[in-house]
């Protein structure tokens, strides 16, 4: 029996964060041995922001690399950038006939976003169906998101369900696998937000490539609550409770076990072992991030293979709706 299909992509706007490691890369690395599994750099979603064209360029790069450097393995995964894809905007054209303004409106992530830029482009109020079109190119069984995306996939259900509806089964209805771990990192200076890769203010996430003396700087700062017990409590405490839930996440501790673990203890020796944990993780994915890095030859290799996969099982998915919504073939 052929493996079940995993699909997950995360877009090149900013830093990837801790929040993109626990709530995505990890699960991607678990994952990837059980599942037939495609991992997308999504470039064309990226651009719904201001981009500066040759960051951009370094950044997708970068991103391939710190894919690879956390353990995603191109001899298991395909890794796949968007935009070498073309069936992916094709297929959104279609998608978009297929989705009605009133499910744009509703999207929590679209009303966030666009609170927070003055760029409030077309692109940005269409990216879900982008991202339906992303998954449903690759008949994907399973979708690991961060819980942030879940609406965003429930979009993508009812898409792929319309459209079966209207012409017989054509497109897989995926699935979210929404790990129980990790879904949700906080901010470290603003815990009512959830800590975003392009956030400006770089105190508020920890990026998977800083350094021991800057992750040691960013927790020590990052916002406490009064009082000094070491308790989990997401309404009293919500920023000391992000800390646990990232060392719990990080160490697999039980939260009630680490909470035993620090009577008596001050916020600075939470926090200074929250460091460490957190260099710990992050010192060999540097590592090998700047060895991947020096050797770009294997990562347009990486790129070229996925790409080459990625267009023959989408092309096969794209036809079959062309043909089905009345296109004529080309000769
Ligand atoms: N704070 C988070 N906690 C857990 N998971 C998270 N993810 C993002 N932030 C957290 C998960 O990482 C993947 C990133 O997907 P994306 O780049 O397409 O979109 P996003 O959700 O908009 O991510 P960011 O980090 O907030 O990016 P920006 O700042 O560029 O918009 C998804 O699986 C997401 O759930």
């Amino acid at each position: 029996m052929s493996k079940k299909i995993i699909l997950s992509g995360i877009q090149p706007s900013g830093n990837l964060c801790i929040g993109n490691y626990l709530g995505a890369l990890k699960q991607w690395e678990n994952l990837q041995n059980e599942y037939e599994s495609i991992f997308l750099v999504v470039d064309l979603h990226a651009l719904t922001i201001d981009q500066i064209p040759s960051e951009l360029r370094n950044r997708c790069l970068s991103f391939v690399a710190q894919y690879v450097a956390c353990g995603i393995n191109p001899d298991k995964s395909k890794i796949v950038m968007q935009s070498h894809v073309s069936s992916h905007t094709e297929l959104m054209w279609v998608l978009n006939c297929f989705t009605y303004m009133g499910e744009l409106n509703r999207m929590t992530q679209f009303k966030d976003k666009s609170k927070n830029t003055k760029n409030i482009n077309a692109g940005l109020y269409t990216y879900p169906v982008l991202m339906a079109s992303d998954i449903l190119l690759y008949q994907a069984d399973l979708v690991p998101v961060g819980a942030d995306q879940k609406q965003h996939l429930e979009l993508a259900r009812d898409i792929a369900i319309r459209f079966n509806n209207k012409y017989s089964e054509t497109f897989k209805v995926p699935e979210p696998y929404i790990s129980k771990n990790g879904s949700r990192i906080m901010s470290l200076q603003n815990p009512e937000s959830k800590m975003s890769k392009s956030d400006k203010n770089l105190n508020n996430i920890i990026s998977l490539l800083d350094d021991p003396k800057t992750i040691k700087k960013k927790i020590n700062k990052s916002v406490t609550d009064s009082g000094s017990e070491i308790i989990y409590d997401e309404i009293k405490k919500p920023g000391l409770s992000n800390l646990i839930s990232i060392y719990h996440s990080l160490s697999l501790e039980p939260i009630n076990t680490i909470e035993e673990k620090y009577v008596g203890k001050l916020y600075s020796d939470f926090k200074n072992d929250l460091s460490d944990l957190i260099i710990e993780l992050l010192n060999p994915i540097n590592s090998e991030y700047q060895k991947i890095m020096d050797d770009k030859n294997y990562l347009f290799d990486i790129l070229k293979e996925g790409s080459d996969y990625a267009r023959y099982k989408s092309n096969k998915t794209l036809s079959k709706v062309y043909r089905k919504v009345g296109l004529v073939k080309n000769k």
